[in-house]
């Protein structure tokens, strides 16, 4: 296998929405490039890059999936990632590891909903773009359309660099608006391409267009403003190199055409892709120096040795993989390597690339690459390894809070035994799935991005682990809190014969402001308490606000501060001081106003702009505010911020109400207060799901 230098190689992220074809046109390239000897298809579960059993069943990529092919003598790795709005994450993380963005729309619906997200993921990266409008051999497809449909999104400097041959059923091939050639496909799948000159019936259209590229190309660069100013035009030169700066400084966003499906205007993507992407050579890697502070590293073999890891697979027969790009340095297989987050040496034995989930050996990775090592120890996703003295580090990726959960249960002892050690694979692959012990019920708790981020999360258990459970109803993730500063006490006093128990303290309570969670702070003169039984109060209060007071939910964003009480020489002990920190803990509670918090999510729901009027009502209706509105084309934008709880069933509403043209994003915002009319429902609630669950004082 051959070892690619940094100037050699293309790392490019494909991302788009749900169904936009991104799967299906990494199939096209990997054959065409013959990276693959059989042209995969997502209908028939062939393709490479959705191997993992779960997709192949949903025809949806559910995780970040790399792949790698040669083109024109460069290694371009490719990362196919999820366009479903639950699993962005992946594509966000594939983003960090690219040089450039491919997003692919689809031809007929124009930008959607992960489009946009996907959009601001790479803006914030200031990643250069290719956009390719794909699936334009289905009716009602159109180009023109669709590069509306970018521009009012993302700014007028989204433009077409291609023409299709012919339309819909007959789109055969593209028109290059720069070479002014043709380029038509066979027609049987092949890819083949055989060049022509441009036929007359698109002679005219290819000349405004081009005309129309050369002006955008003239603005994003000053000097050949001038230029074009001075001779109404540019010439071929300076159209070329003026392109392929404006496409690298992310000033222009060129849209190509295609069939993934067809095998059609795939090869002169991956031509583009070499020549408009820059290579890890020409691109220093955004980081972190060892003051924290913002810092680039170039993908030079020589430097130190740095890898980030961005992605860990859980696959059940190699175990756990490890992604990574290399950063800087070279890595050599069958070589130990400092994990600098952990600060634990690392055995790497085998290093890969991956084509889908096929690895094969490589002697070494160069700075720039991405690849692949399976079976390490202790090395998760964000860690950062190499030599002590990398002087380099990674701002790890964020990952979403779980805003629902739901109870699960195992349906055999043999399901429990094995669902621990699974759950905890899940994580690492997924870390934006939660998984707790509910502290009262003691059940089981499933939390994550949404329903079918649940479902996917249980299929995989099934499916890799052989665990199988039953889900029960969804639950809010609620918290709890006070609304009032109280002094209270608890004291701990038992006489059983011989030694008794006694502990007994003072605290004050304050509230404290949204997302502070927890604070305590030991304000014990002269020995009240004395010191090493303050942290058994502390213990004890941790232990019973994890359980809640009103209804079973973390008691967040209090501050606990210990201001007075007495001891006993012989009897006081931890367990007394644990249990009266608790008492005291509860009798603050029911003086402190206490109230419940829900999570608010910032929701956006895109649709046909006839309907704008209903689903503000039923936004309304849901305890929605709107902050915003918006209209992309003939689309309106609606932003919100809507309890979880209310979005529930929105999914069934939206696509009842708008006849399935309307679609929505959700994300994690922040927490708010419940009204106090709902706060009875949701207590009885809790308390018919937890049973008898009332707080024991043992
Ligand atoms: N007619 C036509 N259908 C296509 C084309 N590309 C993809 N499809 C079909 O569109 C559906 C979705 O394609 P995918 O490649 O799975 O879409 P995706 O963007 O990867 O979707 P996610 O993985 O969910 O983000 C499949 O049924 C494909 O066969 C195309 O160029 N033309
Ligand atoms: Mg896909």
């Amino acid at each position: 296998m051959k070892v690619f230098d940094a100037s050699g190689i293309r790392n490019v992220a494909v991302v788009g929405h749900s169904g936009a074809g991104k799967t299906q046109l990494v199939s096209a390239m990997l054959f065409d490039a013959g990276a693959v000897n059989r042209f995969g298809k997502v209908d028939d579960g062939s393709t490479v890059t959705d191997y993992d059993e779960e997709a192949i069943a949903r025809k949806h990529t559910l995780a970040a999936s790399l792949a790698w092919l040669e083109w024109n003598k460069q290694k371009i790795n490719v990362i196919d990632t999820p366009g479903m709005g639950n699993f962005l994450t992946d594509a966000r993380a594939a983003l960090r590891v690219a040089e450039a963005a491919v997003v692919v729309i689809d031809a007929i619906s124009g930008v959607q909903v992960s489009t946009e997200k996907v959009w601001a993921a790479a803006d914030e990266l200031q990643l250069p773009r290719l956009l390719v409008c794909n699936r334009l051999d289905r009716d009602r497809a159109s180009l023109s359309r669709a590069v509306e449909s970018l521009q009012a999104s993302f700014g007028r400097n989204c433009v077409a660099v291609q023409v299709p041959i012919g339309e819909e059923q007959q789109f055969k091939g593209v028109i290059d608006l720069v070479a002014m050639k043709a380029f038509a496909n066979a027609d049987d799948g092949s890819g083949k391409v055989t060049e022509s000159p441009i036929p007359d019936a698109l002679a005219d259209a290819a000349k405004s267009a081009r005309d129309g590229l050369i002006e955008m190309v003239a603005e994003a660069d000053d000097a050949l403003m001038e230029k074009f100013f001075e001779h109404g035009t540019l010439t071929q030169e300076e159209l070329t190199a003026g392109l392929a700066r404006a496409i690298r400084a992310a000033r222009l966003f060129p849209v190509f055409c295609t069939s993934g499906l067809r095998n059609v205007g795939v090869q002169a993507l991956l031509d583009a892709v070499v020549t408009y992407v820059p290579s890890p050579a020409e691109q220093p890697f955004k980081g972190l120096d060892v003051r924290g502070e913002a810092a680039t590293r170039a993908a030079d073999e020589k430097a130190p040795l740095v890898l980030w890891v961005w992605k860990t697979i859980a696959d059940q027969f190699a175990g756990r993989i490890t992604m990574f790009r290399v950063v800087s340095g070279a890595l050599k297989a069958d070589t130990t390597v400092q994990n600098l987050t952990r600060e634990a040496p690392e055995r790497f034995g085998h290093v890969f690339a991956m084509e889908g989930k096929t690895q094969s050996q490589l002697p070494e990775l160069k700075a720039g690459d991405i690849g692949a090592v399976a079976k390490l120890k202790d090395t998760h996703t964000n860690d950062v390894l190499g030599d002590k003295n990398a002087a380099f580090t990674v701002p790890p990726i964020t990952f979403p809070e779980p805003v629902l959960s739901y109870a699960i249960e195992p349906k055999s002892r043999n399901d429990e035994d094995k669902i621990g050690p699974a759950m905890q694979r899940l994580h690492e692959e997924d870390p934006s799935i939660g998984y707790v012990r509910d502290p009262q019920t003691h059940e089981l708790l499933l939390a994550g991005q949404g329903q079918l981020h649940i479902e996917v999360t249980v299929a995989k258990l099934r499916r890799r682990f052989g665990v199988e459970v039953t889900l029960k109803p969804p639950r809010i993730a609620y918290r709890e809190t006070i609304t009032a500063k109280v002094e209270a006490h608890g004291r701990h006093k038992k006489q059983t014969g011989g030694h008794g128990q006694f502990g007994d303290c003072k605290i004050r309570m304050e509230p404290l402001p949204r997302g502070s969670d927890f604070e305590f702070v030991d304000d014990i003169f002269g020995g009240a308490i004395p010191r090493q039984f303050i942290p058994a109060v502390e213990k004890g209060i941790r232990d019973t606000r994890a359980r809640g007071y009103l209804a079973g939910y973390p008691v967040v964003d209090f501050r606990v501060t210990v201001t007075d009480g007495s001891y006993h020489d012989v009897d006081s002990s931890e367990m007394a001081f644990r249990l009266a920190g608790r008492l005291a803990f509860r009798d603050g509670m029911s003086r402190a106003r206490p109230t419940l918090l829900e999570p608010i999510m910032n929701v956006e729901v895109y649709a046909p702009s006839d309907f704008a009027g209903d689903l503000m009502g039923d936004l309304n209706s849901r305890r929605g505010r709107i902050s915003g509105m918006d209209t992309r084309g003939v689309a309106t934008v609606i932003k919100a911020t809507v309890p979880m709880a209310e979005m529930l069933t929105y999914e069934q509403i939206l696509t009842s109400t708008t006849g399935g043209r309307g679609a929505y994003h959700m994300e994690f915002s922040h927490y708010d207060e419940v009204p106090g009319h709902l706060h009875a429902k949701i207590i009885a609630a809790s308390k018919a799901e937890r049973g008898e669950a009332k707080e024991e004082e043992e």
